[in-house]
């Protein structure tokens, strides 16, 4: 289905992690809504998704920022794992 989104926050060292399947489904909700923002609660701490500059970052430390990506499923891009569990 090439209309399909998956949902990406970069790796400190190149590349990009996908997020789990729920935070997605959340994730392109808040999109299609059109909101400037939403929280995710990740590994028991909030984040801050800012749709507007399309980055993350805990709440509580919002100087260490990670970029994301929105990705149509048939562009293939560097994929480390997802979620933090790595693939290969
Ligand atoms: N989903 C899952 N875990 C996350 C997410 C997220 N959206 N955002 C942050 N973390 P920070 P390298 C990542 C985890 O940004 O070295 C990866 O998933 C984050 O996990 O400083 O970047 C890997 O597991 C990190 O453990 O607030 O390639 C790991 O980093 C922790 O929250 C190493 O990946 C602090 O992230």
């Amino acid at each position: 289905d090439g209309d399909e989104f998956e949902w990406y926050y970069e790796a400190r060292n190149g590349g990009w992690w996908r997020y789990e399947t729920r935070q997605e489904t959340e994730l392109e909700a808040a999109f299609a809504e059109e909101k400037d923002r939403l929280e995710l609660l990740i590994a028991g701490h909030v984040y801050v998704v800012d749709l507007q500059l399309m980055l993350q970052y805990r709440k509580d430390q919002p100087a260490r920022r990670r970029t994301i990506k929105r990705n149509r499923c048939s562009v293939a891009i560097d994929i480390k794992g997802i979620a933090g569990l790595r693939i290969e």
